[in-house]
């Protein structure tokens, strides 16, 4: 019986660092292994520790993936470094439910939200803790530390979305976010 009954909640969110407590929250871990690919000098990623943490991220998922109407909600946590010249950054991905939209939020360190079009325009803003970010449909999305520290961000999405990570991964961001004269450069990736 639930009528007139008060509960706790079975959640918390850490509002200074992000962290995710509670039941139905999952995470799951980006080595540099995993990476492949991703970076534009593959030879200086292969060089790396293997095993060196790239990225983590917690979820909350009170229902299952695909569910119609529901939310997630998620912390993403990336390490601060380089590969090559340019700086640690997420997989990236379209949604599969390409009209879904998504909510980002700066919580800790200093970054950059890359986004790309269908059309392949590539922008970029930058991620610091309290900045929101909308991220519309059709919008691919990823996620560069440009800091010293550990980046946070907290984000929320519908749990239809899903993932789409093949497109990136066959055509990449046109633009890459690399460190010219110390500063975080948006780069064509053709050139
Ligand atoms: C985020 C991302 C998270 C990791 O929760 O999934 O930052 O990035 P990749 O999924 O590209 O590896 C999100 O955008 N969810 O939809
Ligand atoms: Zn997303």
């Amino acid at each position: 019986m639930k009528h007139l009954s008060l509960h706790e909640p079975t959640q918390s969110l850490d509002l200074a660092s992000g962290k995710l407590v509670g039941s139905e929250i999952t995470e799951s871990r980006r080595l540099i292994q995993d990476l492949a690919g991703v970076f534009a000098d593959e030879v200086s990623r292969s060089k790396m520790r293997q095993d060196q943490l790239a990225y983590r991220v917690q979820v909350h998922k009170p229902v299952p993936d695909g569910c119609d109407g529901g939310l997630f909600f998620g912390t993403s946590y990336i390490e601060a470094g380089l590969v090559g010249s340019e700086y640690m950054m997420t997989k990236g991905h379209f949604h599969s439910r390409i009209d879904a939209a998504e909510y980002y939020w700066g919580i800790a360190g200093i970054g950059m939200l890359i986004l790309m079009n269908e059309s392949g325009e590539t922008w970029a803003e930058y991620v610091r803790p309290g900045s929101l970010h909308y991220i519309p449909g059709r919008v691919a999305h990823r996620l560069a530390n440009v800091s010293k520290d550990t980046l946070v961000v907290g984000a929320c999405w519908p749990s239809d979305a899903g993932h789409d990570y093949s497109t990136i991964a066959a055509k990449g961001f046109t633009a890459r976010l690399m460190q010219i004269n110390g500063t975080p450069t948006l780069v064509d990736a053709a050139i």
